[in-house]
């Protein structure tokens, strides 16, 4: 019988291959900071590396990384098979399976991620754009891509959670008037 593999595994193996390859949860909720402050000015860092650690949860988010991270490595030791060795090896510009994937871990988080991830595969910031750059220093073809999409996962996370917040201040507010009537 095949042994199923506990998801314990998959969590320390996913945040283990972000470590590996130079990717640090706050580079992450930087990224993540930067999009929602404008928005939300009591926001905080840790807020932001909060909802990155939640969203780094999901399993379907644990498994793109997995999948992106040992394709790259692979190319990086020049163990895939041509052409896809060097299709992933050069970053090729009509390869789109890198975006594809990580566009596919944004779709559980709404629209916001959605347009998130897309505003941050065009103007790389931060750890993105470290990633996207360090061409002849190994392979991160799907690694930029899957921190894009963490970080506008956690974008909409966090833009999620301050409207419930705000409905939920809005409507004390609502009873406590009510009740001052009374
Ligand atoms: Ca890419």
């Amino acid at each position: 019988m095949v042994k199923t593999v506990h998801s314990k595994e998959v969590t320390k193996a996913a945040f283990n291959r972000l470590q590996e390859r130079g990717v640090n949860l706050s580079d992450i909720a930087e990224i993540v900071y930067e999009m929602q402050y404008a928005y939300h000015p009591a926001l905080t860092l840790a807020d932001c590396i909060d909802s990155v650690n939640k969203v780094l949860l999901k399993r379907e988010i644990q498994h793109a990384i997995l999948v992106g991270v040992e394709l790259d490595v692979l190319a990086e030791e020049r163990k895939l098979s041509e052409p896809l060795q060097s299709i992933v090896e050069t970053d090729e510009g009509l390869f789109g399976i890198d975006e594809t994937i990580a566009l596919g871990a944004s779709l559980g988080y709404g629209s916001i991620a959605v347009t998130t991830f897309g505003h941050l595969d065009k103007n790389k910031i931060g750890i993105i754009r470290d990633l996207d750059t360090k061409r002849g220093k190994g392979v991160h073809t799907f690694l930029d891509d899957i921190v894009a999409s963490v970080a506008a996962n956690a974008a909409s996370r966090l833009a999620h959670s301050f409207r419930d917040q705000e409905e939920i201040a809005e409507e004390d507010k609502k009873q406590f008037e009510d009740e001052g009537i009374k």
